[in-house]
């Protein structure tokens, strides 16, 4: 486990972040300090507006979810909250598993009390009495603060009977992942909780209905639930002045590869990448920019201009994902970097389904017959990729198998990899 470096967060401690105000000034050890830089009043804020008006704070913010797919995270809470048969489930989905990925676990770590109060609100508005928080399990420094932030908020009466004397009562429970990166989905993260193999499960039925133990079930990533926090104790409408009209609030990046400063970003959404990896700074011309990680696209350098929001990047052809900015100078060859992505989609692929278990295999061997210039011309081998990543995306089952072949497709066309 490396720790990531202080300069991992440059921007910690600057008086403009919402999301990262405390990390690395806050003691994350220390409840008494979280208290004294402003935690838990979201809580009492909750508290004040009832169940229903936190949803309705959270829907009038424009939050959706941060772990890829961009879910409204009000219209998940109201449909949770809504089935009438519990118990209700609150699942924290701390599986950071995407290649490049690492802005939860600099939350985690930094701000663990913020975690616990935002999945307390969750849970208070969604209805649910019982929560797990699914964390990564190669995050030892995670799960030791994470647990000792929890134990300590029951000592003071913080989870557990009859929240701050509001009569609403809550826990959470930690479960650890085992490495695979199936689990982050969050069907087969269900399954994995519930002692089964981390296969996911056909949508619909989705979770808000019937998720953990058939149950119904909120399940957000740790960025969106701790955005919940300035949305209550700002407002909705302060928080949505932040970023653009699609895109409200501020985001985090995970910068990533040949940049000077490598760590979590804080910006409101529609900064530029090129602001970004300004940011970041660049010590040379980069080859390409890879968008969203393993699961994203790639694009140019020429493309700096496009806005980091979800409406941007999609008009642009590619994903925004959970934030991922990985840059690449010419020190590896491209066929390298796409081989390496095949490879773990074919290690991660949970087998389930044919057209990712045989698709992510076909994917990898066309890609190592292309870059040892071996076997048929490398323009079958790019007609076979075509068919299979079209199989992949349109028959999968999850967006394991859909998204497979994203990277290498956009390579193809965007960078023009493998032309002569
Ligand atoms: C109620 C409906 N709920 C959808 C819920 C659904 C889920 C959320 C998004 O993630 C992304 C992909 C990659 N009623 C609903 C509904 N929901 N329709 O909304 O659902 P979905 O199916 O669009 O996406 P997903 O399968 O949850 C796929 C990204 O995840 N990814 C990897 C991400 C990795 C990380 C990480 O390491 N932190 O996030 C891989 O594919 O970007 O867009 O909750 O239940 N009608
Ligand atoms: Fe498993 Fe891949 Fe099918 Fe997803 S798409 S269920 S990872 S085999």
């Amino acid at each position: 486990d490396e720790p990531v470096a202080s300069a991992a967060v440059p921007q910690a401690g600057d008086p403009g972040l919402v999301l990262l105000k405390r990390v690395g000034r806050v003691d994350p050890a220390s409840l008494d300090d979280y208290r004294a830089a402003g935690g838990y009043s979201a809580l009492r804020r909750a508290f004040a507006i009832g169940a229903a008006g936190v949803i309705r704070e959270v829907t009038e913010a424009g939050l959706v979810g941060r772990g890829g797919a961009a879910f409204p995270t009000g219209r998940k809470w109201q449909a949770t909250a809504a089935q009438p048969d519990g118990p209700h489930y609150l699942v924290c989905n701390a599986d950071e598993s995407e290649p490049g990925t690492f802005k939860d676990r600099v939350v985690m770590e930094g701000d663990p009390y913020a975690l616990v109060e935002a999945m307390t609100i969750a849970a208070y508005a969604t209805g649910a009495r019982h929560g797990y928080l699914y964390l990564r399990g190669e995050y030892p420094t995670a799960l030791a603060r994470m647990s000792h932030a929890i134990e300590q908020a029951r000592v003071r009466g913080l989870l557990g009977e009859d929240v701050l004397g509001q009569g609403f009562s809550f826990d959470i429970e930690i479960r650890r992942g085992a490495g695979a990166y199936i689990c982050g989905e969050e069907t087969a993260l269900f399954n994995s909780i519930e002692g089964y193999r981390g296969e996911p499960r056909s949508k619909p039925p989705f979770p808000v209905e019937k998720g953990l133990f058939g149950k119904p079930t909120a399940a957000n990533n740790v960025e969106t639930l701790v955005n919940v926090l300035p949305i209550l104790t700002m407002g909705a409408q302060a928080y949505a002045a932040i970023g653009t009209g699609q895109s409200t609030g501020p985001k985090l990046f995970c910068v990533s590869g040949a940049v000077d400063r490598p760590g979590i970003y804080e910006l409101p959404f529609g900064a530029t990448l090129g602001e970004l990896l300004d940011l970041a700074g660049t010590p040379g011309p980069l080859r390409a920019i890879l968008l969203g990680g393993a699961a994203g696209g790639f694009v140019r350098p020429d493309e700096l201009d496009i806005p980091l929001t979800f409406e941007g990047t999609r008009a642009a052809g590619t994903t925004l994902g959970s934030g991922v900015v990985m840059a690449f100078d010419d020190a590896l060859p491209l066929p390298r970097i796409l081989l390496r992505i095949a490879q773990f989609f074919r290690e991660e692929s949970c087998g389930q389904c044919v057209p990712c278990r045989v698709g992510t295999v076909r994917q990898q061997e066309a890609l190592h017959r292309i870059a040892e210039k071996k076997g048929i011309e490398a323009d079958d081998d790019i007609a076979l990729l075509r068919e299979v990543g079209r199989a992949m995306k349109d028959a999968s089952i999850c967006g394991l198998g859909q998204t497979a072949w994203n990277a290498i497709e956009s390579a193809i066309d965007r960078l023009g990899a493998y032309a002569s």
